[in-house]
This record gives structure tokens, sequence and C-alpha cells, in this order.
């Protein structure tokens, strides 16, 4: 089974080659930037795909005037080293605007996060999203052959995998993972397009989620909402219209030992610099949260809870700080606009109420950061404050822990985040809401005593580096080889398991 045809699109509006992010380098002969954008799914998927050598298909920022199967559009990433071929779906602004920030994120979004109430349903956006489907199923099929293995990621392609399973030749294998969580029965029942979108995922051989109760709530879904689909719960399977769908929990790591390289190598001089630069002293105890500005990241709860702290706390004041670094995301649409400035005076009326001459207690940024910049803050923080409302897996909770090589250090951990699955009370569990336990939560992290921190944190960090990118990519490929074998004996049944 081959692992070179791995075709995907990627996470957040941020194409391997677009704008977000700092330019890496440049195929001069053919003027092609390629970018590395911030976000989970990309930040993930790049050193696995450098090491399939295969086929990275995304698309594009709507500039480009060649297609997909243009040669022009067909790139060498990174371009001096040839590690794997990114090709280019070109996509018109009507696309991108009714496709990504229409039915990717202003209905699935919500939906798969739990905010039914925040889907905008708006016309014409999910008939945008199958053709943009359509596109990339065209694109798999025109060069899949009989032994492909076609690995899709995520919700931006749910229809996909069906159309490509009725396009590519019977052997080729089609699995999915999908990053972000899966949602109960009752709040499924709220998407504009239920059925097409079950009924295309069950395209899958495989398809992945971070963890198990995602799995068991598609399982469900599918069970409630799409007739004639058989599912065997034991075995987590699905049978639908000749197709047998394996659903796995797989949970997602990072590259720990690019983070703990990284933070070991940091230059205490460049750190100061970033301190001075953000107002922040140079002794001081450092809290940090890093995020998307996204509504399910529980910014706001997050800051209530520093409120409540320095209320409780007043002898902490000048002493802890908290740097909250937010990457704007999608300000297309309203909703993220509206928590952008939410945060933002939420965080000046916190100031006001705390500050002194010399002191902020919660100094934010949206300034994207390069690495660097990030293995030492990650490395200094004394503690990290990770609160989601709820969270497919979260990256940075495990960035943290991989660049925190002096063994110190506490992380405070949403009990909503698939990351909680993995590090349990390891961590510092807490509940975004409850404001008060939250609170507790800091003052028991700021005041644990260094056996205590360095115990914790030990046992963190074996569970990070134990379960890092490369060990989710081997179950990954474990699992698509099982099913890929089982494709080509023909016994795709679920006694099989
Ligand atoms: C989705 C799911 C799931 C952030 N700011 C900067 C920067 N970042 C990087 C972090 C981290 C990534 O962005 C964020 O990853 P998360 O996992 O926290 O969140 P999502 O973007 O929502 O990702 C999530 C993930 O997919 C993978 O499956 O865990 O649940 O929502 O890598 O480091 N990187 C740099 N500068 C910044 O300023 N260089």
């Amino acid at each position: 089974a081959s692992a070179a045809d791995a075709n995907s699109a990627s996470d957040d509006g941020s194409p391997p080659t677009g704008t977000d992010g700092g330019a890496r380098s440049t195929a001069d002969a053919r003027s092609i930037t390629v970018d590395e954008p911030t976000g989970g799914l990309t930040a993930g998927l790049d050193p696995v795909v450098k090491k399939t050598d295969g086929t990275w298909i995304a698309w594009g920022d709507g500039e480009a005037d060649f297609d997909v199967t243009d040669e022009r559009n067909c790139v060498a990433v990174p371009p001096d080293e040839e590690a794997y071929t990114l090709r280019r779906l070109d996509l018109s602004e009507e696309a991108v605007d009714s496709y990504y920030y229409g039915f990717s994120n202003r209905v699935l979004w919500p939906l798969c996060h739990g905010f039914p109430d925040l889907i905008e349903d708006r016309s014409n956006d999910f008939e945008w999203y199958r053709t943009v489907n359509e596109r990339f199923a065209e694109a798999v099929a025109d060069h899949a052959t009989d032994d492909s293995v076609i690995w899709l990621q995520d919700y931006h392609l749910a229809l996909a995998p069906r159309m490509i399973r009725e396009s590519v030749p019977a052997g080729a294998t089609v699995a999915q993972f999908w990053h972000i969580p899966w949602p109960s029965p009752s709040t499924f029942r709220h998407c504009p397009a239920g059925g097409p979108v079950l009924e295309g995922l069950l395209g899958n051989d495989l398809l992945g989620f971070h963890v198990e109760r995602y799995a068991d709530q598609f399982l469900d879904c599918v069970d409630r909402f799409l007739a004639g689909a058989a599912v065997d719960y034991a075995h987590r399977t699905v049978r639908y219209e000749g197709t047998t769908t394996r659903v796995v929990a797989t949970p997602m790591g990072v590259d720990a030992e690019s983070y703990d390289r990284g933070a070991r190598s940091t230059d205490p001089d460049r750190l100061s610099d970033l301190f001075d630069e953000y107002g922040i002293q140079q002794g001081t105890m450092l809290g940090l949260g890093l995020d998307r500005l996204d509504y399910s990241k529980g910014i706001p709860e997050r800051l209530a809870a520093l409120e409540r702290f320095f209320e409780r706390n007043p002898d902490w004041r000048g002493d802890f700080t908290f740097l909250q670094k937010a990457t704007p995301s999608r300000t297309e649409i309203e909703t993220y606009e509206q928590y952008g400035e939410l945060v933002r005076s939420e965080v000046t009326r916190i100031n006001r109420r705390f500050e002194t001459d010399e002191w902020q207690p919660i100094v934010y940024t949206e300034d994207v950061l390069p690495e660097e910049d990030l293995y030492a803050l990650y490395r200094r923080a004394d503690t990290m404050i990770v609160s989601p409302l709820i969270d497919g897996m979260n990256l940075v909770a495990q960035e943290y822990l991989a660049a925190s090589v002096d063994g110190d250090g506490t992380l405070l951990l949403s009990n909503r985040t698939g990351a909680h699955d993995r590090f349990g009370s390891h961590a510092l569990t807490i509940d975004p809401t409850d404001v008060d336990g939250f609170a507790s939560q800091l003052e028991h992290a700021l005041s644990m005593p260094p056996y205590e921190r360095r115990r914790r944190m030990n046992t963190l960090r074996q569970r990070v580096f134990n379960g890092d990118i490369e060990a989710w990519m081997d179950t990954q490929f474990d699992w698509i080889r099982r099913v890929h074998g089982d494709r080509r004996t023909g016994d795709a049944s679920a006694e099989n398991s």
C-alpha cells in the first residue's frame, strides 16, 4: 500500500501557497511563493506529506489564472528539496466566499463545535460547497490508480469521499481525518444538509477522529439520520451503499522533537528584546495563551478567570503577567469580527482595573510570531492556559509541553478539549465556564511546589513524546494499510476487525 498519494486540502483558508504567514522559499522560475500558514492542521501535516513523497492537492487564493492540471500550478515543496508535489486548485473569490467562508465555516464549524445558534445558512453556499468538492474529486481522479491511497483532511471535504469513490478505480482506498469535533445527534439535526454530509463521508473506507467520543457521536448520527445505513457499534463500522467505512479514534500529536530542539536553542537576548517590545518586566511570572481568535477557544472565559484571580490575589499584582497572543482568523465572518472586538475590549477593561504605572496584568498582541519566538515564549512561560469551550484536539497545549525543556511550568487545560482526553488530571483541569474554579486552578499553578510541577511536567512530556506526530502518522498509515489490504482482497467486512 502506498502512502505516496496523500491528497488533501489545507485548513483555515491558509493553503500552503498563500499570503498568510512568512515566506519561506520561492520557486523563482514560476514565481510561486511557498508560505507556512498558521493553523494546527497545516502545521501538523507538512512534516507528514514531506515524508510520503506524495501529491498534496490544495486550493489556491483565487489569483492564479491556471488550473490544477496545468503544470505551472504543480510545484515542488520546498522548491530546493522537492520533498513533495503541491497541486493548486484555483478557486474564484465567489467560490471561496461560499465554500470556505460559507458552508465550511458558517455551517459545519459552528455545528461541529456545538454552536447551532451561530449557523448561517446562506443561499448558494451549499451548492458551492458541492461544486468545490466535485473539483477536488476530479483533481484526484485525474491521477488515481488502482493502488492509490487518497487521504483527505477535514471538514471542508465532506462530500468528496463519495464522489471520489465513484470515480477512481476499485482498488484505490479513500481515507479522511476529521480534525474538529463531531456533534451529538441533538446538535447535528440542525445541519442544513445533514443527509448529503453523512452520505459523502460514508464514501470513505476509513474515517478518523481525534477521540472516541467524536467517533461514537458520528455513529449515533448515522444511525439516527441515515436510512439504509447499517451501523455496527462493536466494530465501529458502517455499511452504506456498497462501502464499508471503518471509524477510528487516533489522537493527533505534534512534532515534539522539533519543539524541544527549538526551545533548547532559544536566544536569551531575543527573549529579553521581546519582553521589552511588549512592555513585560523581565523577572515576572509569566502566563501564556496562544490561539486563533475563534469563539471556540474560550478567550473571554480566560480573561474572566484572570480578572477573578487578580481580585482575589492583590499580592500578585505586579508579579504575574499574562501574555495573550491571538491570531485573527476568518475575519470576513461577522461573528469572528465581533468576537475579536469583545476580546480586545475585555483586555482593555481588565487592564484599566488593575494596571499600575509599571505593569499591565494582560499583554495582548495579534502579531504573527516566527517559530523561534514561539519556542522562547513556551519555554519561558511559567504557566500556559488552554481554555477552549470545545476543541477537536488542541496542538498548542502539546507544543508547550514539548518546548518545556527545563521540566518546569504548569498547564491549565480545559476538560472540553481532545487534548484533555490524552493528559487528564496530569494537567490542571479547568472547566472554562466555572470562573471561580478556573481562578483557583491558576492560584494552584502559581503556588505549586517545584517537585510537584516537575513530576507533572515529566509525565506530560513523556505522553507528548510517545504520542507525537510520527506516532499519529504511523497509526494512520497502519489503519490505511489495513483497509487498503481489505479493499484489495475484497474483504471489507466488519468481522475482520
Ligand atoms: C484545528 C482544530 C486541532 C498560532 N499562532 C501562531 C502560530 N500558531 C500555531 C500554533 C499551533 C496552531 O497555530 C494552532 O493549532 P490548534 O490545534 O491549537 O488549533 P486550530 O488552528 O483550531 O486547529 C484543533 C488541529 O486542527 C489539528 O488537528 O488540534 O482542535 O481546531 O500549531 O503553534 N504559529 C506561529 N506563529 C503564531 O503567531 N508560528
